[in-house]
């Protein structure tokens, strides 16, 4: 018996489906306004690559997730929540969910707590963490599809896992990044190999 395995894992894009939510609220209050596909995706930054289609629809991109009920609204992702209550049962295993909220903080705070309560139960209250800078939160693993992941600490204590989002799949990854292609994907063998074995005797 090693010491405990901490995995973090991220909420946007990991457990719950920006992308779609996103796209889906978009259409709807601009209907005749041009969009980006999810296959057209590339960049992790929505409003940049709006922006950048037309510089106005930037601020229209933006005023989606700035919405009352956009993040409360946020399907889960397939097979995230499963997995992310399976974890927290596992031997010598905590779970937190480290995810990062908008500055305009009218409803995205309250909003991700209530998505975690309604998908995960009250009691995983206790795993949330909100922050803007990942870097200081302390952890094996962090699982997230933001392909850099910075802040004021340059070498953080976990190893980030890349998960895979339609902004990121085309990115060609260092070797020594990992990848989880979605909750599909073998996570569990990810966790296995960040765990210390027990001392030889
Ligand atoms: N976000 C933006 N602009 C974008 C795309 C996402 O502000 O173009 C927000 C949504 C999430 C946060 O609240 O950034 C990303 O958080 P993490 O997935 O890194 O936790």
């Amino acid at each position: 018996s090693g010491k405990r395995l901490r995995v973090l894992v991220d909420m946007d894009g990991v457990l719950a489906d920006f992308e779609g939510g996103f796209l889906k609220k978009y259409r709807a209050r601009y209907p005749d306004e041009p969009f980006v596909s999810l296959d057209d995706r590339r960049g992790f930054w929505v409003s940049m690559q709006y922006g950048q289609l037309r510089s106005d629809l930037c601020e229209k991109a933006i005023s989606i997730w700035e919405s009352k009920g956009f993040f409360m609204d946020l399907e889960p992702l397939p097979g995230g929540v499963e997995a992310v209550k399976e974890m927290a049962k596992m031997d010598d295993t905590d779970v937190f969910i480290c995810t990062s909220p908008i500055k305009h903080y009218k409803h995205c705070p309250y909003e991700k707590y209530a998505w975690v309560e309604k998908h995960l139960g009250h009691d995983f209250l206790e795993q949330v963490i909100l922050t803007r800078d990942k870097t200081l939160i302390a952890g094996d693993i962090l699982i997230d599809d933001k392909p850099d992941i910075q802040g004021v600490v340059p070498k953080p204590d976990w190893e980030h896992i890349l998960f895979t989002a339609c902004h990121n799949k085309h990115l060609s990854i260092s070797s020594s990044q990992r990848r989880l292609l979605s909750w599909m994907d073998d996570w569990r063998a990810v966790l296995d190999s960040k765990r210390q074995r027990g001392a030889p005797c």
